[in-house]
């Protein structure tokens, strides 16, 4: 339903399949494959900016239903993360993921939505006292941004009390190490996964 772009029914299917108790983390993954499929459509010039804007409000419609049955009760005594889409960047499908895989683990988190400024990191890293920000970043031209935060993070005396996590499409471990972070998730899956032995070690 994604790559046809059903955004009218879309909604009710995923209700559909809850009620008929299908795993929600299936129901995710069949909803990132779409997408997937969306965005290898793009790339082959068979869609274009217009399907891409429609998929990203399709996913949005069917998110909606399925996230309150990802998240799980709070399981409390974790320190909350941060997450965001940095500066310049619109991108907030995988985040969201993130955000949504990361509180059914029992994780609290202060999502500060897309193009984010360093300074607003900052602030939410003191405000809230986070142990880890994880980034998000699918533009080339914004990855720079990750190196800004780490350095803003230092200059803010924070950077030894806060780990740094990053993903999205153009990064990998090396990049992601290169331009200051810590650690990067390849997916919200290991993310999350990375996240907990951040918090941990
Ligand atoms: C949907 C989409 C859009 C939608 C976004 C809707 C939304 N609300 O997010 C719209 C149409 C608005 C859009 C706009 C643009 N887009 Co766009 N978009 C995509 C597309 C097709 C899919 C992205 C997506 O949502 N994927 C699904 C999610 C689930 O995957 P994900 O984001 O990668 O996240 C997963 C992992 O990466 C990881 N992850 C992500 N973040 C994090 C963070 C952490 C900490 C961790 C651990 C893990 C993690 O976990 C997620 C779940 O598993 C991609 C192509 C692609 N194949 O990726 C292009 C793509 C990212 N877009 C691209 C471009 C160029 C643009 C525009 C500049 C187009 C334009 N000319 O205006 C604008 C940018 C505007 C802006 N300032 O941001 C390029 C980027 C090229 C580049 N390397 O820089 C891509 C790669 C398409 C292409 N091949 O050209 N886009």
């Amino acid at each position: 339903m994604l790559v046809d772009l059903d955004i009218d029914t879309i909604a009710e299917a995923t209700q559909l399949e809850i009620d008929a108790g299908t795993d929600p983390q299936t129901i995710m993954k069949a909803l990132t494959d779409g997408m997937n499929e969306v965005g290898s459509r793009y790339e082959e010039g068979e869609y274009f900016l217009t399907e891409l804007v429609l998929a990203g409000e399709t996913m949005k419609e069917a998110f909606a239903v399925l996230k309150p049955h990802l998240s799980a009760e709070e399981k409390g005594g974790k320190k909350p993360v941060v997450i965001a889409t940095v500066k310049g960047d619109n991108h907030d499908i995988g985040k969201n993921i993130l955000g949504t895989m990361l509180m059914s683990a029992g994780f609290e988190v202060v999502d500060l939505g897309i193009d984010v400024s360093k300074e607003d990191i900052v602030e939410s890293v003191k405000k809230h006292g986070a142990k880890v920000v994880a980034l998000s970043c699918l533009l080339t031209m914004t990855i720079k941004e990750i190196t800004l935060v780490n350095d803003a993070l230092k200059d803010a005396g924070l950077r030894d009390t806060v780990k740094l996590i990053v993903g999205g499409a153009p990064l990998n471990m090396q990049l992601a190490k290169e331009l200051g972070a810590d650690d990067y998730g390849a997916d919200a899956i290991d993310g999350v996964k990375r996240i907990g032995a951040l918090l941990e070690g």
